[in-house]
């Protein structure tokens, strides 16, 4: 089943902005570098914040992402995603179940966390526009519970579902063309982008990557 959004098949890059792995000084700041790298796939993920302080959040990343053309997704709330006329919401095997997040996100971006072949199975067959697939590698970001799954467990799920694959986990700079080439849509990532020290080159470099891989 082709995603609803076409966006998948032109960013290779996820990014995600989680205020609790950033050291700037200010998340508009962050926000501003990543689009001005020229980031068209932005998540926000924000799991400690009060419900209101995302709302905010969210609806700056709203105004700064619509001028840049750029999808946003919110992470685990569907309330959120839609008070903010966010593109989508991610959520994880513990949330809502898909169909209830359908119904509610309409025509809008639904996407599943998966760490199984299984589990991309049943998203695709649920109605998912995309899974997140991984641990692909080691990650000290979030306690998945769930060790590396690796690259040729992102090859099965390749060969297993149709709709894009954002693996995440452990992506870097220096590993990012290996996903990719393993079958990943898009490559999501956490701390090699916000613990840059220019988070706008970092990006770029990415991106670059992608065109002459
Ligand atoms: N979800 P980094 S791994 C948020 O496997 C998240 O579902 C994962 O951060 C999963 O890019 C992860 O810093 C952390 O490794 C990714």
């Amino acid at each position: 089943m082709p995603s609803r959004n076409p966006i998948f098949q032109l960013s290779p890059l996820y990014a995600i902005l989680d205020p609790e792995q950033t050291q700037a000084s200010s998340l508009e700041f962050v926000l501003h570098e990543l689009l001005d790298a020229g980031v068209k796939l932005l998540q926000l993920r924000a799991k400690q914040m009060a419900p209101r302080d995302i709302l905010k959040l969210a609806m700056l990343a709203r105004s700064l992402t619509r001028s840049s053309n750029c999808t946003l997704i919110i992470n685990d709330r569907i309330d959120v995603a839609r008070a903010a006329d966010a593109d989508g919401v991610h959520l994880g095997q513990e949330d809502l179940p898909l169909r209830v997040a359908r119904k509610l996100m309409k025509d809008k971006i639904v996407g599943i966390s998966t760490h199984a072949v299984e589990q991309a199975i049943e998203a695709e067959q649920g109605g998912a526009d995309y899974i997140g697939f991984g641990p692909l590698f080691g990650t000290s970001t979030k306690d998945t519970g769930y060790s590396p799954r690796g690259l040729e467990m992102l090859q099965q799920v390749r060969a297993a579902i149709a709709i894009p694959i954002v693996a995440i986990g452990g992506i870097t700079e220096n590993n990012v063309s290996r996903v990719w080439d393993s079958g990943a849509t898009s490559a999501a990532i956490i701390s090699d982008l916000l613990r840059a020290n220019d988070i706008t080159a970092k990006a770029r470099r990415i991106l670059a990557l992608y065109h002459s891989g």
